[in-house]
């Protein structure tokens, strides 16, 4: 990772997780972020969850590698062109196995959010990063230490990039909160390095 392009942020005294505000090429113009907040899937997906069929409180969907987690699989799509810049600076910035995406789409309108979880690991390569890019309106990433009380904020804006580290993943969980003044959209692209 270079970190040069990075702000680390301490979470305790042993897990952080990074945060960059300097990739010029995630700030979309209007017309680019619109053209793929487009490509939202028309359904919700499904997870099981205590045995029920849960729709996800926002659009999702996968891109060059399927994604398997709790109770749950999501057949990816080809890697599209317009997702290639995302793939292809992450690579080169952070690292070289980051090789499949998993965009959520959230309306704050619809109150869409994601709960607090830790990533599934189990098709990743040992020691990669899970990269998140933000585009569209902020929101508030949160940070919980895994099963205990208590929380750490970092606000993403438009073009952010952040970077939780594999052990970071293993103590922490992250969520991204709907709040009411935000009405806006946002879109995550979250990378990974698939087996
Ligand atoms: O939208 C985000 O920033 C987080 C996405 C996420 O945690 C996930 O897809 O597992």
């Amino acid at each position: 990772m270079d970190k040069t392009l990075f702000e680390e942020i301490a979470l305790d005294d042993r897990y952080s997780i990074f945060l960059s505000s300097r990739a010029e090429i995630f700030r979309l113009d209007q017309t680019a972020f619109q053209s793929l907040w487009n490509t939202h899937p028309d359904d919700f997906h499904e997870i099981r969850i205590h045995g029920k069929w849960i729709k996800t409180p926002r659009w999702q969907q996968a891109y060059g590698k399927n994604y398997h987690y709790t109770g749950s699989k999501n057949n990816a799509l080809p890697i599209t062109a317009e997702l290639e810049p995302f793939l292809t600076w992450s690579q080169h910035h952070i690292d070289q196995r980051l090789n499949g995406l998993l965009l959520n789409w959230y309306d704050g309108a619809q109150s869409h959010y994601i709960g607090a979880h830790r990533d599934d690991t189990r098709d990743l390569h040992p020691d990669s990063p899970i990269v998140t890019i933000s585009v569209g309106q902020e929101r508030v990433f949160r940070m919980r230490p895994w099963q205990q009380k208590g929380f750490k904020d970092l606000t993403v804006r438009h073009g952010d990039v952040v970077v939780v580290p594999w052990d970071t993943n293993t103590r922490w969980t992250h969520e991204v909160p709907h709040f009411k003044k935000y009405a806006g959209k946002r879109i995550s692209l979250t990378l990974r390095a698939y087996l």
